[in-house]
């Protein structure tokens, strides 16, 4: 059995992803890592971490031969604000990461997905219904490795033959593990403060549209991508899928409709204002549908309601 392995394996999408493919493919087809340590009580037998800093080949090279690796989920990445921030380490890790995975899958003939995001497209890009092949000037240094990674990985499937696949993900919402270092981030945060205090202050305006996805339906999106023919796979590396899109306000009217007392505030913060002004309001994700049946089941009102009920139970 060649093995999974799963990069960034504590971040947002990752410690779902994990348990989702552990659940599918059994526990011991899955090695989760990531730079940080999981907390003791939350390792079990017979579920395997490695400490993993993705910009050490060495490291890769080590898992991926002694672990018997087959398929690389390749999450380890700074968010758009964070490498706002801190554009050198983004582009060590985002780039530098992504390069080195490539470069062992290539030796060991792994297949490997890739996130791409909004965060690819720019100011150039049309913003309503933003279609699957068009212009793609980021202004951000998270979007310049984003289209550089979907780039690469195209290189790397053409010229090597490397199977290597990616989607572009909107902001995404999950009661799991919060995000950190992402424009989006408001959309989860709103969420907790809306429960703990009843208000919340927001970082964007309230008429900043953006697309988003429930991780429910980015876990089922990520696993079906992996595993489509890939005969069918004309966009390889760079799906664009959402399930929804909304502003703050519209977000807060609907929270009201569970909390009638809810209230939302505005301090804008403008670097994140002008990340979120670079991105689409809204993408078409015809090719997703088409090429590998892509179809998201949350609605913003359906994934008002299941986040505010799960992490009711999660924060109580
Ligand atoms: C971010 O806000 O940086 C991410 C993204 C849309 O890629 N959530």
């Amino acid at each position: 059995m060649r093995r999974i392995l799963v990069t960034g394996a504590l971040g947002q999408i990752g410690s779902e992803l994990v348990v989702a493919l552990r659940e599918r493919y059994g526990s011991e087809a899955v090695i989760a890592s990531d730079i940080r340590l999981p907390p003791l009580d939350t390792l079990h037998p017979g579920e395997r971490f490695e400490f993993l800093d993705s910009t050490n080949a060495r490291q890769i090279q080590d898992i991926v031969r002694n672990g018997e690796v087959g398929t690389i989920y390749h999450l380890a990445a700074l968010l758009s604000a964070t490498s706002e921030e801190k554009p050198h380490v983004a582009w060590e890790l985002n780039m530098g990461g992504l390069y080195k995975v490539l470069e062992v899958a290539r030796q060991h003939d792994c297949k490997v997905f890739f996130p791409s995001s909004i965060g690819a497209f720019g100011p150039g890009t049309p913003k309503d219904n933003t279609p699957q092949d068009t212009i793609q000037r980021p202004t951000t240094m998270y979007g310049v490795t984003k289209v550089a990674g979907e780039l690469l990985c195209d290189y790397y499937n053409r010229r090597f033959g490397v199977d290597t696949r990616g989607m572009r993900f909107p902001g995404l919402i999950s009661y799991a593990a919060p995000p950190g270092g992402g424009t989006t981030d408001y959309a989860v945060a709103i969420f907790y403060d809306a429960i703990r205090y009843g208000r919340y202050t927001c970082f964007l305006k309230p008429d900043t549209r953006l697309d988003m996805m429930y991780m429910p339906d980015a876990i089922a999106a990520l696993i079906s991508l992996m595993e489509a023919d890939p005969a069918k796979l004309i966009h390889r590396n760079s799906f664009n899928v959402t399930a929804m899109n909304f502003t703050p306000s519209e977000l807060a009217n609907e929270i009201r409709k569970h909390i009638p007392s809810f209230e939302i505030r505005y301090e804008i913060d403008a670097v994140r204002q002008g990340i979120a002004d670079s991105w689409p309001n809204s993408l078409d994700c015809s090719a997703a549908r088409a090429e590998w049946g892509f179809a998201p089941r949350y609605s913003l009102s359906a994934m008002v309601e299941d986040m505010l009920t799960k992490l009711r139970t999660r924060i109580s």
